[in-house]
């Protein structure tokens, strides 16, 4: 987009092209914004969550990426996760150092990369159970005027520091597309179906937005509503939904678990609620995406070509991301990956999907320039 400036600052927003939720958005938040709207018409990028701290048998090693030793290229979007910043954790929930996290966070967008990141919070009550502690109506506690209010805005504090420490080599806030409070239909975090109101998260949301933007003056977030994958109709995906004006991008998790040879479930659900939030996104002109998705190992030698790229199909999303690359889990006692690695079974088949004309990975964004 041919950006015309307020004044003489690049930092000051551009005075042209569609604002996001946050009405101060920065001068890059709002030309990525923009520029993904377009880019989804040509194709939509690979993501892959913590991508550059650690893969299958290896752990912080500089340049490292499995994505990367079998495609040649960096995915395109990167997903980070902050579950534990807002207790004061030095490291996440999955033992990244938020330090290099940060780190990690600018080498992708200097190479021109989309940054994305979710929040696994703990509840205040259940600190065993983390995030996964349904039991306690922490919603209700934590909004305006509630008991954990307070606490509440001490999290938002650990996060808007950590949303303004990112910055680019020219001192620019990096914009991150924030999607907190995902999977929200499931029944399995704290901010689930089960365990508020409709109208609760909606107020938890919109509290969120306007006290990251306007009490903590942070201006690089694009806000990500998503969803989990059981939803059949548009009224089931938008029954939580916070408003027009509080969101940037609509998105859902979905992953296989039944066995692509048998069964193309995956392929034939994922494609019709493409369609549903397709639908929606067009009426209110929002941006979308597959949040999380993946095959656990992916056992199954052309799940990428013949399963993740049929599922998404002709449909115009900006990302699909799948999760990330453990390897082996001790508590859950088997190997957690996502991603392909040098030598995997999937490995040949995701070249040929890397190869495809409508799969975007680093090398194509950089030179889409998504920041200019
Ligand atoms: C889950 C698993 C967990 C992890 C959590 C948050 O899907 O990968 O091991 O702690 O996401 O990243």
């Amino acid at each position: 987009m041919a950006a015309l400036f307020g004044a003489n600052n690049s930092f000051l927003r551009p005075v042209t092209g569609e604002l996001p939720a946050d009405k101060n958005a920065t001068t890059q938040t709002v030309l990525l914004y923009n520029n993904l709207k377009k880019l989804a018409g040509k194709g939509y990028m690979f993501g892959h969550q913590d991508d550059l701290a650690y893969g299958v048998n290896w752990r912080y090693e500089n340049g490292r990426s499995d994505v990367k030793e079998v495609a040649g290229d960096y995915p395109a979007v990167y997903g980070w996760e902050l579950g534990g910043l807002e207790a004061g954790a030095e490291r996440n929930i999955d033992g990244v150092p938020f330090k290099k996290m940060r780190q990690f966070i600018k080498e992708g967008y200097e190479r021109g990369g989309v940054i994305t990141i979710s929040w696994h919070a703990r509840s205040p009550y259940g600190a065993e159970k983390g995030a996964w502690d349904t039991t306690h109506g922490t919603v209700a506690s934590i909004l305006p005027g509630a008991a954990n209010h307070q606490l509440y805005r001490t999290w938002l504090d650990e996060l808007a520091k950590f949303f303004l420490s990112l910055k680019g080599s020219k001192g620019e806030a990096i914009p991150v597309l924030f999607r907190p409070y995902h999977e929200l239909t499931g029944n399995w975090f704290w901010w689930c179906r089960n365990a508020c109101s409709a109208e609760q998260f909606k107020v938890l949301w919109r509290f969120t937005l306007y006290y990251l933007s306007e009490e903590k003056k942070v201006h690089n977030l694009l806000y990500v509503y998503n969803t989990a994958g059981d939803f059949k109709t548009k009224e089931e995906f938008m029954e939580r939904y916070p408003g027009d004006d509080a969101v940037d991008m609509i998105s859902f998790d979905s992953y296989q678990y039944d066995d692509p040879a048998k069964s193309d479930w995956f392929v034939k659900n994922t494609n019709v609620q493409l369609g549903l939030m397709g639908e929606i996104a067009a009426e209110k002109n929002k941006l979308t995406a597959i949040g999380e998705t993946g095959y656990e190992q992916i056992p199954f030698a052309t799940w990428w070509t013949e399963t993740l790229s049929k599922a998404i199909g002709e449909h115009k999303i900006s990302y699909v991301l799948v999760w990330r690359n453990h390897g082996y889990n001790q508590w859950m006692k088997k190997m957690h990956y996502y991603a392909p690695y040098k030598d995997h079974g999937s490995a040949a088949d995701f070249v040929k999907f890397y190869q495809q004309e409508n799969t975007l990975f680093e090398k194509d964004v950089a030179r889409e320039k998504l920041y200019e």
